[in-house]
């Protein structure tokens, strides 16, 4: 115990032997540094010339070296992290302040001795309100518990205590309020609030018990306990036309190609594991926000896949991009396949405003499953190139028809509104 304790209370200076292995290894790399020959033709002569100066040098020599590599482009996002700045959805725990306490006290000075109750109220507890805000683009930004600020006390001298300020929680627009499973709120519009919970109120001071029969009050109350609930806030992705499609059809390829949005493109299946939103824009500076939404596979309404949670974003989507990948032997069997998937999370999911996109036309074998295809569905084909861009312009035209419909629908009251 002795020896445990004088370890703990001794100061921790390294022994001798480490200092002198530090101290030598220091003076190894100082020689190894100072051993480059100038013929050396691997090490640029910048380098070699800083790297000689002594330690000193070696502290700038990855900025050098990164020169050298010409490895001045940022690199892209990787998959991985972009998954770790989207969330889209969280379980929350709000917590409203609770009411401050009354005060209890009596008013006395020189000549006025009995001057009766003078406690004052405390203040009410701040409220936790759920605000929608276009600038918020995911629920990465939401931690697990909201608290409250609880209200002042009163005080003497009839003083109020101060209300706790409310606590504002930013949401991005369509998210989605539930508890226990049911939808509380659809919070859409930019700037929509809702009240989560509510605080406590604040206690009554003893002077709010004055009366002509109880002259002094001995009372002064509590403060209430805020409202407490456990919500959860599901994002469903609000755009206007969403990409649907097998694994590795070229959805993520499509959105780089005709808007601004970077997902990450590969060659292997489910590469994207959550939506990202491009818009596209015209001329007359209208935006289209367009939603690369995550492989579909058969059974992925049984959650197969990535399952369901992807669904719940199509849902969301105001017309329907079917993309079709013609490098697979029968590419119109996906297009029933998605059909039957979206119809059995939703009956007449299927059935929105779409249109059917045949990606990599570029491909030799590509034309002759074209002329098939067409025959075969009512719905307008546009074949396009992601990786060439080829007949990209016709897509976005196209986009832009299927979103002026929508808007002339909206207007006549027919859908329901959604604004991006
Ligand atoms: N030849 C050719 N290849 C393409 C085309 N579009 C996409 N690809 C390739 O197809 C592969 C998959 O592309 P992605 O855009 O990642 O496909 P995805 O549909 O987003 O795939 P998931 O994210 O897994 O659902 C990549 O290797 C792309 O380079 C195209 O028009 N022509
Ligand atoms: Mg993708």
């Amino acid at each position: 115990m002795l020896a445990t304790l004088t370890r703990v209370k001794s100061p921790r200076w390294p022994s001798p032997d480490i200092c002198l292995g530090y101290m030598l290894g220091q003076q190894v790399r100082r020689n190894e540094l100072s051993s480059f020959s100038p013929g050396c033709s691997s090490v640029p002569a910048a380098w070699r010339r800083r790297a000689t100066g002594g330690v000193r040098g070696v502290g700038t020599s990855c900025v050098l070296c990164a020169k050298v590599r010409g490895n001045t482009k940022k690199t892209e996002l990787s998959e991985k992290k972009l998954t770790h700045h989207f969330v889209d959805h969280r379980n929350v725990k709000l917590v409203a302040g609770s009411g401050g306490k009354g005060a209890c006290s009596f008013h006395s000075e020189p000549r006025k001795e009995w001057g009766g109750p003078d406690g004052g109220n405390g203040g009410d507890g701040g409220s936790i309100i759920i605000k929608a805000d276009r600038v918020v683009k995911s629920l990465a930004q939401i931690t697990p518990v909201y608290k409250g600020e609880d209200g002042q006390s009163g005080g003497s001298k009839n003083c109020y205590g101060r209300n706790g300020s409310p606590k504002y929680i930013s949401v991005p627009l369509g998210t989605v309020v539930k508890e226990q499973g049911k939808a509380v709120v659809d919070l859409s519009e930019h700037g929509q609030e809702y009240v989560a919970v509510f605080g406590g109120a604040g206690g009554k001071g003893n002077r709010f018990y004055l009366s002509n029969e109880n002259r002094a009050p001995m009372v002064a109350t509590p403060g209430m306990q805020g409202q407490e609930r456990v919500l959860q806030l599901e994002l469903r992705t609000m755009a206007h036309a969403g990409l649907v499609g097998f694994p590795n059809a070229g959805k993520s390829s499509l959105l780089r190609a005709i808007s601004n949005a970077r997902p990450a493109v590969a060659a292997y299946p489910f590469t994207t594991l959550n939506p990202h939103v491009g818009i596209v824009k015209y001329r007359d500076h209208e935006q289209v926000a367009v939603a690369d939404i995550p492989g579909i596979i058969r059974g992925a309404h049984l959650n197969r896949g990535l399952g369901i949670s992807f669904l719940r974003h199509i849902e969301r989507c105001r017309f329907l991009l079917f993309v079709l990948d013609l490098s697979t032997p029968e590419p119109w069997t996906q297009l029933q396949h998605l059909r039957y998937e979206l119809d059995q999370y939703e009956s007449g999911l299927s059935q929105r405003p779409q249109a059917i996109i045949a990606n990599k036309m570029d491909l030799p074998e590509a034309q002759e499953k074209l002329g098939t295809l067409k025959g075969l569905v009512t719905q307008r084909v546009i074949p396009v190139s992601a990786l060439t861009g080829q007949n990209t312009e016709e897509l976005i035209l196209h986009l832009r028809e299927l979103y002026d419909g929508y808007l002339q629908a909206e207007d006549s009251g027919e859908s329901k509104p959604t604004r991006w």
